[in-house]
């Protein structure tokens, strides 16, 4: 399907960090296989001057969803920490570009860009209507991340080639179109 980058639009890039890529503390498979892809969706988003939003985990040390603290997940993406940082060859734009701290308070978690942060404002503010979205995990921060931009009204696209999963994605991105979001491809901006 061919689409075009208008004023309209915005990337979000979902917890591109060291912790979730290979050799991390919460590695997602082949993660930094798509680093190269999400690097040309910059590209393409920074050309349009459109503006970029990096979520990020942002965890405090003493978090809920670390398994000392009675959740499921290994520490990781700690406030400050090297793992937290964004993934080595991510190319961040010069401009135009929004960092997302999210999960930032031991009490509460989030999967979202949406959840306890400004993000829903920043794209009003710029007139967003459609949101592109990539990154890790497929299944938990990507999906939720969608979800909450298709609740709040934005037309989604999921950029499938930049996109990884911890456990699976078919179900994940069957659930996503039924909800209205639409799957693309680089070769589709282009
Ligand atoms: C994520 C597990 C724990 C994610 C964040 O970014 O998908 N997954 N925290
Ligand atoms: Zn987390």
């Amino acid at each position: 399907m061919r689409l075009k980058i208008t004023q309209n639009d915005a990337l979000i890039v979902v917890d591109m960090q060291k912790d979730f890529m290979p050799g991390g503390a919460l590695p997602v498979q082949n993660a930094d296989t798509i680093i190269p892809v999400i690097n040309t969706y910059i590209e393409f988003f920074q050309k349009a001057q459109r503006p970029i939003f990096f979520t990020r985990d942002w965890h405090p040390k003493d978090h809920l969803s670390f398994k000392e603290y009675g959740g499921i997940w290994p520490p990781h993406c700690v406030q400050e920490s090297e793992g937290a940082e964004f993934a080595e060859g991510l190319q961040l734009p010069q401009e135009n570009y929004f960092i997302i701290s999210k999960g930032t308070s031991k009490e509460f978690d989030a999967y979202s860009g949406f959840q306890g942060t400004i993000l829903h404002d920043l794209l009003q503010e710029r007139g967003v209507k459609r949101t592109f979205i990539c990154g890790v995990a497929t299944d938990f921060c990507v999906k939720n991340s969608a979800l909450g931009a298709l609740h709040l009204g934005f037309f989604t696209i999921i950029l499938e080639d930049g996109i990884k999963e911890v456990f699976e994605s078919t179900q994940t991105l069957q659930m996503l179109q039924d909800k209205g979001a639409i799957l693309c491809k680089k070769e589709d901006l282009e």
